[in-house]
Parts: C-alpha cells; structure tokens; sequence
C-alpha cells in the first residue's frame, strides 16, 4: 500500500538549531505513524545520488554541501493520503512562502535550508524509503 506511505528527512539545519523534538511532534501530531526512523549522515554520493534529479540546477553543488554537514533524521511514515498530506502539513519549499502553522513555516531558515523534505509522489516515496531502510527496519 505505497499510497499511505511517504518519505522525510529532518535536515542538518533543523538538527542543528534543536527542532527534532518538536518536527516530530508536530508529524505525529497530525496524524502520521512513523513505520521507520534513524539518525544518521549523508555522505556527499549518498546525497548526490538521492537528489540525483536535480544535478543540472544552478543549486545542486550548494544543495549536497548542506545535506552532508551534519546529520538528520529519516524516517518512513505511513497515513491515508500520506504524500500529499505530509507536503500540505510541510508548507512551500521557500519558509517565506509557506502557509502560517506549516512546519518549514515555523522552523526553516531559507529557501535552501528549509528544514525537511517530502516526498512528491508514491513512487519517489517508495524509492526514498528504499534508499535509506531495509525490510527489517521497517515495522
Ligand atoms: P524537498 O524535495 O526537500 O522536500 O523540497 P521540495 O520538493 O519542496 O523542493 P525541490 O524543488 O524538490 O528542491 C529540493 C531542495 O533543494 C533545495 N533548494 N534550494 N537555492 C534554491 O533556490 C533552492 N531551491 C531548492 C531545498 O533544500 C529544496 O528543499
Ligand atoms: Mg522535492
């Protein structure tokens, strides 16, 4: 049922400025069962290869350098709708732009730095999973 799953990463930015707590608190809050969570590092091919569909924008040596700095949190989430839910509930990609209450709202510095990520679609869901948790660490 990869429909109900999506993907999200708390960025280094969050980590660093101390808002695991609250990002999570606000997941769950809205509904969101985390299936699967871990704190770890990008390494500058695993960051390359995850935002591999954005190596030709003017962003992407600035976008790995930021996602390698220091670690985040992965995690696997699952609800009914999950996908589009999870990006209404993260605002616009820009925290300037996104709704008031949203969590790039409260918690984002920047366009670039902007908090978490979510997936955009049920397949780009279910490759991100599969690219940072194995079957077993998946319940
Ligand atoms: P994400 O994939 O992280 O959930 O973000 P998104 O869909 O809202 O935005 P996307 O277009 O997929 O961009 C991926 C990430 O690249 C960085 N970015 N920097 N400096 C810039 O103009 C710029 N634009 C995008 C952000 O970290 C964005 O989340
Ligand atoms: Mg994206």
């Amino acid at each position: 049922m990869t429909g109900n799953r999506t993907f999200t990463m708390i960025k280094p930015d969050a980590v660093e400025n101390g808002h695991i707590g609250a990002i999570l608190e606000k997941i769950t809050g809205a509904g969101f069962r985390i299936v699967a969570m871990k704190y770890t590092q990008l390494s500058k091919r695993d960051a390359e290869a995850f935002y591999a569909i954005h190596s030709e924008r003017p962003f992407f040596g600035e976008l790995v350098s930021f996602m390698t700095r220091g670690p985040i949190v992965a995690a696997i989430l699952e609800k009914e709708n999950a996908v589009e839910d999870f990006r209404a509930l993260i605002g616009a990609t820009n925290p300037a732009e996104a709704a008031e209450g949203t969590i790039r709202k409260l918690f984002a510095e920047s366009i670039g730095e902007n908090a978490v990520h979510g997936s955009d679609s049920d397949e780009n869901a279910a490759i991100e999973g599969a690219f940072h948790f194995s079957g077993r660490e998946i319940f």
